[in-house]
């Protein structure tokens, strides 16, 4: 089983899956105990108050690659991103060892909504009506969707519709929240929330990359529907391009994203211009929930890291579970860290909106990578496991992506190829 790696902590990386998708109740912390209080207006996070990304330097991964095509596959050493101010890093829930005890039992418990007991009877039935040797799409589903709704690099993106997608999804911020995702206080921040709460699901493991998939596409319809957007498809932000100096990344201006600024010492820098000056968060840092401000913290150094070279050796994996493990921990969450502070929260970074001009590259090298395989294979087929016994429960087409009401749960196979099954769009 190729994900025997031993990360950090010791925890497995796909012991994760082991929680049930329930909403947790948020982690209480005591008044003395709290990194700071809630302000009139909302403070910068210190960088320590939550843990950041799991990442692995690009020599690593050359390294592990290496060793594959040789038949060889050791240990990788070292793990970067340990966090600020001397914490432990992360493990592979990406919770740091203080807090996973606490934070494991509120995963556990039940919850109140947003999963339907419908919705949990969905997933036991989408997964007891597998075959768990069901990893390839029966011959019947052949067809594709209509017009792929078009994804293009930013820069490719017409001015107009750039204006309009950051409207809409200030537009998200300004609505009221379901109520099925407390403590959100919009419905931008019911996406959030959800990310926050099901973060051990959802990382270090094989569904990152296929929930994330989901999940970006459905926050695409609720800017549709929900606030009218109705541009031609979607930007993804190239982000070897600005490798090394993301600061000059054309999304990180006043018109757009705002700026992206160092730290302001130990702590992150509010955001002060763009078409998100001056929000304060209400989800977060790490597994809580108080008010801060929108804050960034660059580190160009990193940002470096995020470059071609690594984008490569992760494409050039060759079975998916090697493929997913090498983009999540290297340039995808070498790029969480480095735009830093709330995009490094590995539970709560959807609350900076260019999570998602990031979560639409990840997603775009996921599909390059489906793609070199020219025979279509990798739209069809998976491996790797749903959840982290040993042995696990082999991850099939069958199995549930639940996306808690936010759009309708569907399954692997359905969100696999992305012009055939429940979406409909492709890159450019
Ligand atoms: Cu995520």
């Amino acid at each position: 089983m190729k994900l025997s790696l031993t990360l950090c902590g010791g925890v497995s990386a796909v012991s994760a899956l082991t929680v049930p998708f329930t909403m947790p109740i948020p982690i209480e912390i005591p008044d003395a105990a709290r990194i700071f209080q809630a302000a009139a207006s909302a403070p910068a996070l210190p960088l320590s108050a939550f843990p950041k990304f799991e990442t692995v330097k690009m020599e690593d991964a050359m390294q592990e690659a290496a060793a594959d095509n040789s038949q060889e596959k050791p240990k990788i050493a070292s793990t970067q991103g340990a966090d600020a101010g001397g914490q432990p890093a992360p493990n592979s829930n990406g919770v740091n060892s203080q807090n996973a005890t606490a934070d494991s039992a509120s995963t556990d418990a039940a919850a109140p909504a947003p999963v339907t007991p419908a919705t949990v009877n969905a997933a036991t039935s989408a997964d007891s009506s597998s075959d768990d040797n069901n990893s390839t799409l029966s011959a019947e589903k052949t067809s594709t969707c209509g017009t792929p709704s078009p994804r293009v690099e930013w820069r490719d993106f017409p001015t107009r519709s750039k204006r309009a997608l950051v409207d809409a999804i200030a537009c998200l911020q300004s609505k009221p929240p379901s109520g099925q995702f407390s403590p959100a206080t919009s419905r931008y921040e019911d996406f959030v929330r959800l990310h926050q709460a099901w973060t051990p699901n959802i990382h270090n493991n094989d569904m990152f990359l296929i929930w994330h998939r989901y999940f970006v596409w459905s926050f695409e319809q609720a800017l549709r529907k929900e606030c009218g957007l109705s541009v031609d498809g979607l930007p993804y932000w190239d982000e070897t391009r600005d490798a090394g100096n993301f600061a000059a990344a054309p999304l990180f201006t006043g018109e757009y994203f705002g700026s992206l600024p160092k730290g302001n010492g130990t702590a992150g820098t509010c955001i002060t211009d763009g078409r998100f000056a001056g929000t304060t968060l209400h989800i977060g840092p790490g597994t809580d929930s108080q008010p801060h401000c929108l804050s960034r913290a660059v580190d160009e150094k990193m940002t470096s890291e995020v470059n071609k070279d690594y984008e490569n050796i992760c494409l050039s994996r060759t079975n998916f579970v090697d493929f997913a493990r090498c983009w999540e921990q290297g340039p995808h969450g070498i790029g969480h860290n480095s735009v830093g502070s709330v995009m490094a929260d590995v539970r709560s970074s959807p609350g900076d909106p260019v999570f998602w001009m990031h979560h639409l590259y990840v997603d775009r090298v996921f599909s390059a990578w489906q793609d070199r395989d020219t025979t279509g294979a990798r739209r069809r087929t998976i491996e790797g496991c749903a959840d982290g016994a040993k042995p696990c429960k082999p991850l099939t087409l069958k199995t549930l992506v639940p996306m808690a009401g936010l759009l309708p749960d569907t399954t692997v196979g359905q969100v696999l190829d992305s012009t055939n099954g429940a979406m409909c769009y492709s890159y450019k």
